[in-house]
């Protein structure tokens, strides 16, 4: 069995990109995408503000000094900042309810009970990871900005995600363009502490493992309408999942109003529907639940054209690669 194991990594190295084997390998995937930097974009709302460009460049070097097995330095949030925080955690206070989906609103719940989800301050990325372990097994390592598609997905199949740790400008507290950390932490966690929605993060992780760019392109398009913008239903009704609609209450809104299309969730005609990141989304893709997004997925995955399986063990944290041809 080992030296069919060995094989394979012998061949997968001529076949496919570089990927991480193991958990503390990340430490090698933290390449940004630069577009939404404040320092180089003038639209940023932080461009002309040297004091937020001061301080995205210290969290930033918290990240890059980051190393597999840290424990996640905690920031102290300024007032500024936690005034931004509350401003958008109220709003998803009173829209969850009636709009985001039910996983959302139990895990919601649940992290108001444990007082990591109080208004009057931000979650520390290292309680938010505690918390997320006891449930899905996820945990967090911080990130710098934006990262690229393959370093990002890397990440999900080792039930890490990486979160950025900054905030966003106290000018545009309810839509940016870019990731920050109430994004991550309104929009993402509640539903990566869901067994379910997590088992689906994971999965698009191992897809992405050695796959060609082109494929790396259609996995993270997946990922844009469904972990991103998706919708889903739940008694007849359409509700939120997607973390840019969760942490955005301008977009849930309009998500869900009739100044956009719906289209049922169809891996195969999601995975090559051009989108754009800067304004809100014209379509939105609504699954008839997760586990019928993850059978859907998994059936699409399976026609890519990688010639290996991966399987994740959790007790090494380990990617095992399984010669399938
Ligand atoms: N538009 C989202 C927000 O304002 O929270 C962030 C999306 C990141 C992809
Ligand atoms: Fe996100």
């Amino acid at each position: 069995f080992s030296s069919m194991n060995l094989m394979a990594e012998n061949n997968i190295s001529v076949k496919a990109p570089w990927f991480p084997k193991h958990a503390s390998e990340l430490d090698n995937c933290n390449h940004l995408m630069t577009k939404y930097e404040p320092d180089l974009d003038m639209n940023h709302p932080g461009f002309a503000d040297k004091v937020y460009r001061q301080r995205r460049k210290e969290i930033a070097e918290i990240a890059f000094a980051f190393k597999y097995g840290d424990p996640i330095p905690h920031i102290n949030y300024t007032e500024v900042e936690v005034k931004t925080w509350r401003s958008v955690f109220r709003t998803v206070q009173d829209l969850a309810p009636k709009h985001a989906c039910a996983e959302y609103r139990a895990a919601f719940q649940m992290l108001q009970d444990e007082k990591i989800f109080v208004d009057h301050r931000l979650p520390q990325l290292q309680e938010m990871s505690d918390f997320l372990r006891k449930n899905t097994g996820f945990t967090l390592r911080p990130a710098a900005g934006l990262l690229t598609a393959r370093d990002f997905l890397a990440s999900l199949a080792f039930r890490i995600f990486q979160s950025t740790q900054y905030v966003r400008h106290v000018n545009s507290p309810f839509h940016t363009p870019e990731p920050d950390t109430i994004h991550e932490l309104l929009g993402h966690m509640p539903l990566l502490a869901d067994p379910s929605f997590a088992q689906f993060s994971q999965e698009i992780g191992l897809a992405s493992l050695g796959a060609s760019d082109e494929e790396i392109e259609k996995l993270s398009t997946v990922y844009w309408f469904t972990v991103e913008f998706g919708l889903c239903k739940e008694h007849g009704q359409v509700k939120a999942y997607g973390a840019g609609l969760l942490s955005a209450y301008g977009e849930l809104l309009h998500a869900i109003s009739d100044k956009c299309e719906h289209r049922p969730f169809e891996p195969a005609v999601t995975a090559v529907q051009p989108y754009q990141d800067q304004e809100y989304q014209p379509i939105y893709y609504v699954a008839e639940s997760f586990e019928d997004a993850k059978d859907k997925f998994r059936r699409w995955v399976s026609t890519m054209s990688r010639p290996f399986e991966v399987r994740f063990n959790p007790h090494t944290e380990r990617v095992e690669i399984l010669d399938s041809v």
